[in-house]
């Protein structure tokens, strides 16, 4: 299928380079793609210098370039207005971030394509795979930087999973826009150098197909790099903001919360009923821990579930006689565990057989009930029906 492949360049004083670019594109590289229409979007923030002087020069010789002008907010805002525009104005199939500054050599546009034809929805240009590097007369600052500033963010992002991406900040990539792209939430998306993480994790979490290419990042010829000390401050952060407000992380500190509550609810009635009201052993285990199965049920079910949370008397009683129906193991071994172990170690040990039997008894058990029946993560054989 002939695609729409919009190179999107953003660009910020940079009139010697982008003019040099639009002919080496135009005349060297777009003839190599044959099975696909190339477009160019300049990104211009009103450059002083007068680079959108040069681009309409160009665009009376050559077709398909476009040219957006806008107030200087950041990369990151130039790029969102860019991949609108590309979007929505050009109807692009897949765009191509792109720096005008030779940095990257023009050529790889050719090995993104290939792999776009691959099938792959995003191909990022990365200095970090094998056979890419990055310049090697950088200041040592600055390599530093590039690197373990990237191994924080690939640990912080995507652990266990460190290698899933393995250049996080590269400024050579392609995207494509049908199932991908239109689905960036872009009101997650600064207007900073920080966009690339922010994408990029929004793109991993969408599941889309990822791969990588490896590219030499080689000095800048002309004109000076934009990026300032400010933004690298501002990507520490940021890492760590967006794995914590991710909706998948919240719910899970949330669910970590109730669980740890629903533990006090338990040691403290269970103190309450054994220790002062002098009940049956098994049954201060037992009230006890139900109590704390019906703290867990409220408080997730009123915050961390809050999104589909179970409303109307009777839908939550049902609800909660199902969650009871899943809980009941728990309460038996709970009860068991603990009336026996208090038989064998004496009453003293009550409050310290607690935490021993929730983390090797009963989170083992729960753990598995939720694999095997309620997400059916695991597939035991005899279990699962086709
Ligand atoms: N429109 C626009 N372009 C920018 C802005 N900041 C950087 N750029 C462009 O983005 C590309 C990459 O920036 P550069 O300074 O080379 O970053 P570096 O290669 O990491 O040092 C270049 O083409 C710049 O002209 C900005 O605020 N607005
Ligand atoms: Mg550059």
């Amino acid at each position: 299928m002939m695609a729409k492949i919009v190179i999107i360049i953003p660009t910020y004083n940079e009139r010697e380079n982008i003019e040099k670019m639009i002919e080496v594109l135009e005349e060297q590289i777009f003839p190599q793609i044959k099975n696909h229409k190339m477009e160019i979007l300049i990104v211009d923030d009103n450059s002083p210098d007068g680079t959108a002087e040069v681009v309409r020069e160009k665009m009376k010789r050559y077709s398909g370039i476009e040219l957006s002008l806008g107030e200087k907010k950041g990369l990151g805002a130039a790029y969102k207005r860019g991949m609108r525009y590309a979007m929505e104005k050009m109807k692009a199939d897949a765009v191509v971030e792109f720096d005008a500054d030779f940095q990257h050599d023009p050529a790889y546009i050719i090995d993104l394509v290939k792999k776009f034809d691959e099938g792959y929805d995003h191909v990022i240009g990365s200095r970090f795979a094998k056979g890419g590097s990055i310049p090697s007369n950088w200041s040592l600052y600055r390599k530093f930087l590039t690197k373990y500033g990237g191994l924080f963010s690939r640990t912080v992002l995507f652990f266990p999973n460190i290698n899933r991406v393995r250049d996080v900040s590269t400024g050579l990539k392609l995207t494509r826009v049908k199932g991908v792209l239109e689905k960036i939430n872009f009101e997650r998306v600064g207007d900073g150098f920080f966009y690339k993480t922010q994408i990029l994790y929004q793109l991993v979490n969408l599941g889309v197909k990822i791969t990588e290419i490896p590219i030499r990042f080689k000095i800048r010829e002309k004109g000076e790099s934009k990026i300032s000390s400010q933004e690298v401050l501002r990507t520490f952060l940021g890492v760590i903001e967006l794995r914590l407000t991710d909706p998948k992380m919240l719910r899970f500190i949330k669910f970590g919360i109730v669980g740890f509550v629903g533990y006090l609810v338990n040691a403290s009635t269970l103190f309450l009923f054994a220790n002062i009201l002098h009940f049956a052993e098994w049954l201060s285990w037992a009230l006890s821990t139900e109590l704390a199965i019906i703290s867990n049920f409220t408080w997730n079910n009123i915050w961390t579930f809050k999104e589909v949370e179970i409303r109307g008397f009777k839908n939550i009683i049902k609800k909660f006689f199902q969650f009871n129906g899943t809980s009941i193991g728990a309460l038996l071994i709970q009860t068991t565990a603990g009336t026996l172990g208090v038989k064998i170690l004496g009453p003293s040990f009550r409050q310290i057989l607690l935490p021993f039997i929730i983390i090797f008894l009963v989170i083992p058990y729960n753990y598995t009930m939720y694999n095997v029946f309620i997400w059916k993560t695991w597939k035991i054989p005899f279990l699962s029906k086709k």
